[in-house]
């Protein structure tokens, strides 16, 4: 503990070891938050394996939205224990997450979004969640640089007004899990990529990596994009399709945006960060690829819908574009828990663009799972079986812009 002061290091670099009673695939928030997690409970002989640097996945790609205003009563549930978590985690962690707690608004521009905004906000207060429909007057007086006028094809009409969401800086999330769990004794091996898994008799029994192979009962796939290559590793085919979700960034402008605006009939949301720049994304690409190219038509189209919203924005210059992929399953909810005839493998992956959200409610509940071998309740909706039985958990109409 005193060298990792000593040395100033976020995080110790420590050999692998051959044997680990928990190794968890994927060095993002899941990953890392379920470490911390299964830490803070005394489980400590853990290894987070990485195949790149930590956080070089959807974590450090994401728009760092956060946010509980869904659809389902599970949904509604599990992501409002993440924005508790997010609201105490820097207090938790001891380290500045920047959680900017501004106010969230998903505008709607058509009759039919606006029920679907009324069915939300209904949802979320019946489950204690801050959200109500607002209409024009309100939304401006919010939202002074929003284009409220009839001017847009589609005039924005009301708004589902979600006080407690905001952003918050992901990399210090990521960075905040990693010390926490290595002060705790984790092991965090970045660069280390997965090759095999290890199955004898309907139990796991190790992991195969490119520095070595690790004995050990219990592996958690936390990997966000190449989940459906991990869960083949030991014969288990996910309900998942990969797409790519991009985003760009704008040169830092003077304060003038102090809430997070979704608009799904248009596809785009924007926020701008302490340093001024202007976070922009849209939905997922319509194709499934592993690719992390950025596109023109994307950057055209994102634009077009932005200043159709902010037409303040027209000379303003892009800075950065990126890609991440994202692993959607057919009700756009999660998977988490066991599996059925594989003791020992777990699953915490079909985060679509919703997982960096949802990173210590996860982290938390499959480290009780992991740790207890109990099902928290928070998290049962969620279990893979649910697509055999019929219980999907339909939240493709929350999904920030995705349907
Ligand atoms: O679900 O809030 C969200 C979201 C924002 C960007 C992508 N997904």
């Amino acid at each position: 503990m005193w060298q990792l002061f000593r040395t100033g290091k976020m995080w110790h670099r420590n050999g692998l070891r051959d044997r680990y009673d928990v190794v968890i695939i994927g060095g993002g928030v899941h990953g890392l938050a379920t470490a911390y997690y299964l830490g803070q409970r005394g489980v400590t002989n853990v290894a987070v394996l990485e195949k790149s640097y930590i956080g070089a996945g959807a974590s450090g790609r994401n728009t760092a939205i956060i946010r509980s205003n869904y659809r389902t009563p599970e949904g509604v549930a599990f992501y409002d224990e993440s924005v508790k978590l997010y609201e105490g985690l820097s207090a938790e962690l001891g380290y500045n997450v920047l959680f900017s707690q501004q106010g969230h608004l998903t505008l709607a521009h058509t009759d039919s979004a606006i029920n679907g905004l009324r069915v939300r906000a209904e949802v979320n207060q019946l489950c204690g969640v801050q959200s109500r429909v607002i209409w024009r007057d309100e939304i401006q007086a919010l939202v002074p640089a929003l284009d409220c006028s009839d001017r847009p094809r589609y005039p924005v009409l009301a708004a589902l007004y979600h006080a407690p969401g905001g952003i918050i800086r992901h990399d210090a999330v990521v960075w905040g899990y990693a010390r926490g769990a290595s002060r705790a004794g984790v092991d965090i091996h970045p660069f280390t990529e997965v090759t095999g898994i290890d199955v004898a008799n309907g139990a796991v029994t190790g992991v195969r990596t490119t520095r070595g192979e690790i004995k050990t009962s219990i592996v958690l796939n936390a990997t966000a994009g190449f989940c459906s290559t991990i869960a083949k590793m030991v014969g288990l085919r996910l309900p998942i399709t990969t797409h790519p979700l991009q985003a760009f960034v704008t040169e830092p402008l003077e304060a003038f945006l102090d809430k997070v605006i979704v608009s799904s009939n248009l596809h785009v949301y924007v926020s701008q960060t302490d340093r001024g720049e202007c976070v922009i994304g849209s939905e997922i690409d319509p194709y499934t690829s592993y690719s992390h190219r950025s596109t023109l038509p994307f950057l055209e189209a994102t634009a077009h819908h932005t200043l159709e919203l902010f037409p303040c924005l027209k000379h303003v210059r892009v800075l950065r574009q990126w890609a991440g992929i994202c692993d959607m399953t057919p009700d756009y909810s999660p998977i988490m828990g066991g599996v059925p005839g594989l003791a020992g493998f777990y699953l915490d992956v079909g985060w679509g663009t919703y997982g960096f959200k949802a990173g210590p409610v996860s982290g938390r509940r499959m480290a009780e799972l992991i740790a207890t071998g109990r099902t928290p309740e928070l998290i049962e909706p969620f279990s893979i079986t649910r697509f055999s039985e019929g219980r999907l958990v339909g939240e493709k109409a929350a999904a920030a812009v995705s349907h």
